[in-house]
């Protein structure tokens, strides 16, 4: 892995796809080539050009084709666990219309039949070209006369319109037959920070993305566009509202160096160490985690994300979003600022992704992303245990808390998720969520602030609109190998005989296959357990699973029958090395059930198996005044716990040094 750690390095902030230019040609030429050295390694530039390239020197994909994605295929768990396996690569492209996937075997340069698929089984996600020209837009007649209705109409005008393309989610209607966005339009002078501040409400302009034309204008009717810019660089503030006064620095550093080692993929953290690598779709996925040599986790990732909005205007009803399927959050993550996103003692890590941009040397494009992951250590300020015994004259016992964390932050839209992946002294990995960015707001007329059920008022003639987020992580966890059960232990009343009535017990039923294992938060401690390695007192080693936030859907099936993952916040599957995304692979205009739903379809058993948790974290943004003009940080979270994983407390062992009590 490509590392900085120079603070110096300060340089771009532009979208790395602008700057593919300069960097895509020289990695294809060989900075990728170093032999990978783990079968979980990401593919390199070559591997990701190889592969588009055995594909079209057999004929099996046309001159042309637009490879959506090229990304590693892994082999099999036992492969991987045994230091193996071939290099492969699961190649999507579209030609002639249609989409078709093949997994591409690079070290034998053969591939499997190329499998169309189907209308009925959704479109492929956007492609970074699908997303960025849509100068088409500007030669169709009723597009720039709807512009031109509400004033837009000089090519100066023209120049500072923005067009966002919206994916159109599944609702059956006949556009959908198409590969398509629907577009949004926002007017932009002077906007660097804030590109959503002037939505040109009322008008949607529905594109054929393989035609690269405008289907249809729709206009629901001219809405002013709102004049302000609400720009939130620290001059504009300064000049609006103005700062507050300034602050003694507040510094992480560590003086004597880092306790982590990177070698590779590979992380090493006191007792932790897993395999990284960035992905096109997922982002960060970690990997062949272990405690003191002993498996957690096979492997965890973000699965998917689902955010639908909640207004029913011609305009927003379709606004059901799947960043993770319809963008990809590798392709849209954002390099991170050294010293603001993450301390100044974190070292950044470059990902290589495949991008579909137009290149005349290449059929695909090995796009590097530099800076997309750090990795920190991070004192959090509080104690991971401590004792004060006043009654043996005040003996203390504490120790200070240390974290590794992982981050990686994309820009999906207006909305900016941090994903963090922290591992803890104590034998926990907890995921956080960040939510930060802008709001997406409607324009409404002025001279009222535009109350609606819908949303909030953020300022003049901008209601945001009210909104979920639904994050579901895939958790392969493999405590103490392979074979575990999943155990949920339901908290229930008991009557108690006495002076006391009642007392709650912890009931324990396994969950025999996937027909049970879709599951509530029901007063229940979710639990992985490995019955065939017990600790001292005999129970079944173990991890739980505790979320510290899932939300019901509050809509009717058929609103999010394509994101039908968030029906249940946790479900079980047993292990399919392919089943990787909650709401399979093409969700994009899915018209049908994918994912988790067709997962479990088989009810497969679930005990002493091989199994997979799939987590839902979420929350029902209602949106205030606070939220603008940019949100802070909102957060969702999950943790997975050893659960007599160990005979006593793991940060028993923690020194006290290097801290000290002043
Ligand atoms: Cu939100």
């Amino acid at each position: 892995m490509q590392r900085h750690s120079n603070p110096e390095e300060t340089a771009m902030y532009a979208p790395h796809w602008l700057m593919h230019g300069l960097v895509a040609v020289a990695c294809s030429l060989g900075l990728g080539t170093a032999a990978a050295a783990h079968p979980m390694d990401p593919l390199s530039g070559d591997e990701i050009v190889a592969a588009a390239n055995i594909l079209l020197n057999a004929g099996a994909a046309q001159r042309g084709a637009i490879f959506q994605a090229v990304d590693l295929s892994e082999p099999s768990k036992q492969e991987v666990l045994a230091g193996r396996g071939a290099r492969q690569a699961l190649v999507y492209w579209r030609q002639n219309k249609q989409s078709f996937r093949s997994t591409v075997n690079l070290s034998a340069g053969t591939y499997t039949p190329p499998q169309l698929i189907p209308r009925s089984e959704g479109q492929l996600g956007l492609t970074i070209s699908e997303v960025l020209d849509f100068s088409f837009a500007f030669q169709d007649p009723a597009f720039l006369a709807a512009l031109a209705r509400r004033g837009i109409s000089t090519a100066e005008q023209l120049q500072k319109v923005f067009v966002t393309p919206l994916t159109p989610g599944s609702f059956g209607l006949p556009e959908e037959g198409r590969r398509i966005v629907k577009a949004q339009m926002y007017y932009t002078p002077g906007a660097l920070t804030n590109l959503f501040a002037r939505p040109i409400e009322g008008v949607q302009a529905i594109i054929d993305l393989d035609e690269r034309r405008v289907l249809r204008v729709l206009d629901s009717g001219v809405v002013p566009i709102p004049t302000a810019t609400h720009e939130f660089d620290e001059a504009s503030i300064a000049a609006s509202v103005g700062l507050r006064p300034p602050m003694k620095p507040v510094r992480m550093f560590q003086p004597e160096g880092r306790n982590f080692q990177i070698q590779g993929n590979f992380v090493d953290w006191q007792k932790w160490r897993f395999h990284v690598r960035f992905e096109r779709r997922a982002g960060a996925v970690v990997s062949l985690v272990t405690y003191n040599g002993r498996s957690v986790l096979y492997q965890g990732s973000l699965a998917e994300v689902f955010v639908p909005y909640q207004d029913p205007d011609a305009n927003w009803f379709y606004r059901t979003f799947m960043d993770v399927g319809e963008f990809g959050f590798g392709t849209l993550s954002s390099p991170l600022a050294l010293g603001l996103d993450l301390p100044e003692n974190a070292v950044l890590l470059d990902g290589l992704i495949s991008a579909a941009l137009p290149d005349p040397t290449l059929p695909v494009v090995p796009l590097p992303l530099p800076k997309v992951m750090g990795v920190f250590e991070r004192l959090t300020g509080n104690p991971v245990w401590r004792h004060f015994e006043q009654f043996s004259g005040g003996n203390y016992e504490g120790r200070a808390e240390v974290e590794l964390v992982v981050r990686s932050i994309a820009q999906v839209g207006n909305y900016d998720y941090m994903i963090d992946w922290i591992f803890t002294q104590n034998g926990a990995i907890r995921v956080e969520v960040g939510l930060t960015g802008i709001d997406a707001a409607k324009a409404v007329a002025p001279g009222s602030f535009g109350r609606t059920p819908f949303g909030t008022p953020v300022a003049p003639q901008l209601v945001a609109v009210n909104h979920s987020h639904h994050f579901n992580f895939r958790l392969d966890l493999d405590v103490d190998g392979p074979l575990n059960s999943f155990v949920l232990g339901k908290l229930e009343k008991r009557p108690a005989s006495g002076p006391r009535k009642s007392v709650w017990v912890v009931d324990e039923q396994l969950i025999a296959s996937e027909r049970e294992g879709r599951l509530d938060h029901d007063h229940a401690v979710w639990k992985v357990a490995n019955s065939n390695r017990r600790n001292a007192f005999g129970e079944a080693s173990s991890y739980v699973i505790e979320s510290h936030g899932s939300v019901e859907p509050l809509l009717d099936k058929a609103d999010y029958q394509r994101a039908g993952f968030i029906g249940h916040p946790l479900w079980i599957t047993a292990h399919h090395a392919d089943e990787r995304y909650a709401a399979g692979e093409t969700p994009n205009q899915h018209p049908g059930e994918p994912g988790l739903p067709q997962y479990v379809r088989n009810h497969e058993s679930l005990v002493n198996r091989d199994i997979v948790a799939w987590l839902s974290v979420g929350f029902h943004h209602v949106p205030q005044a606070e939220d603008w003009p940019v949100l802070s940080r909102e957060r969702l979270s999950f943790e997975l716990k050893p659960s007599n994983f160990f005979d006593r407390n793991p940060a028993i062992d923690l020194r006290r040094a290097p801290f000290e009590v002043r």
